[in-house]
């Protein structure tokens, strides 16, 4: 057990310096306040901290997934490519973090493991793994959405004497591939990803299939130097629109339903933001794509004739196509060439949905009916997604309230950022709020600019707590529930619904009735004087 140090006193705790925490720091030190950044890595970034595996980078583009409160930053920096590859997201970050000089508020290495709330000072008491103790009236949970990663429990695999890799903590060395014979197990947005530069690298790759995926071709390419100027010279325009979106990020949205258009106009459509606008522009023409049943089949039904025209052996392709949910029942995965790679002969794939994986054995794994030599398993089977990270805090509110008890049939909140009975506890792009489903950068910098304003409006008040009220939070959760029961997408056995955790409660927890009308309800709350918050 490690010493007990005295506690540090400060205005607020932020936990994780990827980009909310580092934003938060930023913001809330510039207001006034005495801050740190308690962060479990060995530095800064987050998700794009960890997840450096080969293949990585974001699909939301660079011009937008990107920080907007200094115009200096985001006219300064520049990126190579629309889709940001994630060592230059890294970079970005890192760059930032100089400017701004936010390291000197930022401790690395620094697990928090438990926080709790004392209502006699009305403060939070932060502790770490290393027993180090800070304290502050505010606390805020900039602990990420995809940061707690599954832990395998893959029968006998202590038995396997290759190596073994997540494409959640990549080595930052890198991996040595070139020769060895490569099983890849999940196909996630991870594992679609990293497959065309495993397939480039190793002697062979097997591909451990146990769902397939709806992949939109990303179309990347170098940055072009009209298209970027046109951004640097419109931003503070451009970014104020963004907002206006249901994502949080200007597309090429369509404005009609596909229901009132024919058949044969949808298929246009869809060929056309195939080939012309990729990624996730894909889903963005019709608005009721992901509510009515008809379109969301046909536009399923386009995807999987384009892996059907893309994989040259039809079995493969057959394999590789979504059949028993639609598309956005899962999250939609965005690909350079990942479908083509299935056409090297150095690439295998193998469905584990009809033939799971059984064991590990020393020198690779077996299914049901095959057995298989590898040297390298690559493991890219997804995350405890957003309440993993923190839940994995012992979180204790008012009266000994757990967290963990409070959440037991699903995590309750008010307006994504608040929990009952948590007082003066803040989550950034928590459940309840439309996060994943959003450009994140926006949202955080959204939820760390309200939460900064509601810090700042208790002070003027002279109060100094709040905290969500029972009444608004089961309205919240029960309104979260209603949208998202009127759309396709919780009937896809998603991590949007924690069913790829075993034992976590089915709730769909992002909130979906878009970025621009959340904007409006939690602007709303703050101008009637945090409405649905107990202020004391
Ligand atoms: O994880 P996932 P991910 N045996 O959960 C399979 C974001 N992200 O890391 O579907 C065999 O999506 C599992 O199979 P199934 C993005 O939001 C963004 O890929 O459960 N297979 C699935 O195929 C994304 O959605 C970016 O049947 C097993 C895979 O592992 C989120 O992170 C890039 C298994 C896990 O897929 C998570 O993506 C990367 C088992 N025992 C990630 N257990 C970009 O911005 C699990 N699987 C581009």
């Amino acid at each position: 057990m490690s010493e007990r140090k005295s506690a540090k006193r400060l205005d607020v705790v932020v936990i994780g310096a990827g980009f909310a925490g580092l934003y938060a720091l930023h913001r809330l030190r510039k207001d006034g306040y005495s801050v740190r950044v308690l962060e479990a890595g060995k530095s800064i970034g987050g998700t794009w901290y960890w997840n450096r595996y080969p293949g990585a980078r974001c699909d939301i583009e660079s011009m937008q997934y990107s920080y907007s409160f200094s115009d200096e930053i985001q006219r300064e920096w520049k990126w190579s490519q629309l889709y940001a590859p994630q060592p230059e997201i890294l970079s970005y970050i890192n760059f930032v973090a100089d400017k701004l000089d936010l390291r000197r508020d930022i401790q690395l290495e620094t697990r928090v493991v438990a926080a709790t709330f004392d209502e006699q000072s009305r403060t939070w008491k932060v502790r770490t793994e290393a027993g180090e103790a800070f304290e502050a009236p505010f606390c805020v949970m900039a602990t990420g959405c995809l940061s707690v990663p599954i832990v395998p429990t893959f029968p006998g695999m202590e038995k396997f004497e290759g190596e073994v890799y997540r494409t959640s903590d990549w080595p930052h060395e890198g991996v040595q591939l070139k020769g060895k014979r490569v099983g890849l197990v999940g196909t996630g947005s991870s594992g679609i990803q990293v497959t065309p530069v495993l397939a480039e690298q190793a002697e062979h790759l097997y591909v451990f299939q146990r769902t397939p995926n709806y992949s939109i071709p990303a179309l990347n390419r170098p940055m072009d130097e009209e298209y970027e100027q046109a951004w640097k010279q419109n931003y503070p325009e451009r970014r104020k629109a963004a907002l206006a979106t249901r994502i949080n990020a200007l597309s090429d949205f369509g404005t009609v339903p596909g229901s009132s258009v024919s058949y044969e106009e949808r298929e246009r459509e869809f060929e056309r933001r195939w080939t012309k606008v990729g990624g996730f522009g894909f889903v963005h023409g019709y608005t009721d794509i992901m509510t009515d049943p008809a379109v969301n089949a046909h536009a399923s039904e386009f995807v999987r004739k384009k892996i059907a025209a893309l994989v040259h052996d039809p079995e493969v392709a057959k394999k590789l196509m979504p059949s028993d949910y639609g598309i956005g029942g899962k999250r939609i995965c965005v690909d350079t060439a990942y479908f083509e790679t299935f056409n090297r002969n150095n690439v295998t794939l193998i469905d584990v949905k009809s033939d799971p994986i059984r064991s590990f054995k020393p020198n690779g794994l077996s299914t049901q009916t095959q057995s298989f030599e590898l040297d390298t398993v690559i493991l890219a089977i997804g995350f405890d997604a957003i309440t993993g990270a923190l839940l994995k805090i012992d979180i204790t509110g008012r009266d000994g309230l757990k967290l963990r008890d409070r959440w037991a049939d699903g995590p309750k909140n008010y307006i994504g950022m608040a929990v009952s009975g948590f007082p003066n506890m803040f989550m950034i792009t928590g459940p309840g709020s439309p996060s994943v489903f959003t450009n994140m950068v926006a949202s955080i910098e959204q939820h760390v600019d309200w939460i900064a304003d509601c810090i700042a409006h208790l002070k003027r008040k002279g109060v100094s707590s709040i905290e969500a009220l029972p009444e608004a939070e089961e309205k919240w959760v029960s309104h979260v529930n209603e949208v998202a029961n009127a759309t396709l997408m919780p009937k896809g056995n998603s991590w949007y619904v924690g069913a790829n955790i075993p034992g976590k409660p089915r709730v769909f927890m992002p909130y979906l009735a878009g970025a621009h009308v959340y904007k409006k309800a939690i602007e709303d709350v703050a101008s009637k004087d945090y409405e649905g918050f107990g202020l004391a």
